[in-house]
């Protein structure tokens, strides 16, 4: 694979960079929060998304570097974001195994002086089957700290009900594949409807990630989502176009 060299180049040479994608909070019909999306500004190839060096960068374990210059970098830029607006940052597994995420996301909370109310992060559930009593113990470290943790495409792997028990979670984010094919699927519908509940009925907030069209907001809301995320709103954008996002979608 040509990309593996060159993504350890990339690092080096400071190719990636942050995009912002907004999630709205359907009941104050405002920005809550944006999500952070590293994208890979190749010399020649242009923009490389993550689903090609994400899954590269966890095999050569790059990620673990990639992924504190992400924190820091979203941090950083959060910062001086308007109403204390939030910023979602995505964890890999690797990173939890390899390195002390407690301490590393302490160390970028302290350099930027962001509150840790203002950081979440986004855990998938592979992340939870790989180590779990190690996974438990950060990320109960990083609740108790204040910052938010979310499972993040739930349903998209396999039964995980369990682990919303065994794990400090307070926002779910069902997996956009079941939100995609809202109009068309009645059985996406009541899967949708059913993340909604279980959510809320355990306290948490729920995100519907996805969300292209009217029809599919209009689900969602009506479905009890606290949040909704996608393309209908704003695809992500690079961090000077934060402002002009969160009046887009107000
Ligand atoms: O932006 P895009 O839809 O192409 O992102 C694809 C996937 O790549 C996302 O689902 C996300 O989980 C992952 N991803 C994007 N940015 C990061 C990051 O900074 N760290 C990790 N671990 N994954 C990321
Ligand atoms: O996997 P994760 O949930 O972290 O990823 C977010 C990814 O989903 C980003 O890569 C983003 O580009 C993509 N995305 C965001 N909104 C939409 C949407 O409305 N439709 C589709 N198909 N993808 C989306
Ligand atoms: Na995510
Ligand atoms: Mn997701």
């Amino acid at each position: 694979n040509p990309l593996r060299a060159e993504l350890k180049k990339a690092v080096e040479r400071s190719e990636l960079a942050l995009h912002y994608q907004p999630i709205v909070d359907l009941r104050e019909g405002r920005v809550s929060s944006f999500e952070a999306l590293m994208r890979w500004k190749h010399p020649s190839r242009g923009m490389i998304p993550p689903s090609e060096f994400i899954p590269i960068a966890e095999e050569t374990r790059l990620i673990v570097p990639m992924g504190t210059w992400a924190l820091k970098q979203a941090c950083t830029d959060a910062k001086d974001w308007p109403d204390s607006t939030k910023v979602a940052v995505n964890l890999s597994a690797v990173q939890i195994e390899c390195c002390d995420m407690f301490e590393i996301v302490t160390e970028a909370l302290h350099e930027t002086g962001l509150e840790p109310e203002r950081l979440q992060l986004e855990i998938t559930e592979t992340v939870l089957m790989r180590d779990q009593a190690r996974t438990q113990e950060v990320l109960r470290k990083l609740h108790d700290l204040g910052v938010l943790i979310t499972l993040d495409d739930f349903g998209s792997c396999f039964a995980t009900l369990n682990y919303l028990r065994s794990f400090p979670f307070r926002k779910i984010k069902i997996d956009r594949s079941f939100v995609r094919d809202i109009p068309e699927h009645h059985d996406c519908v009541a899967i949708v409807k059913s993340v909604a509940d279980l959510a809320r009925e355990l306290n948490m907030r729920s995100v519907a990630e996805g969300v292209e069209t009217a029809a599919s907001l209009l689900a969602v809301r009506n479905a009890g989502y606290t949040e909704a995320q996608g393309f209908y709103f704003s695809p992500p954008v690079r961090a000077s176009g934060i402002k002009r996002a969160v009046k887009q979608c107000a």
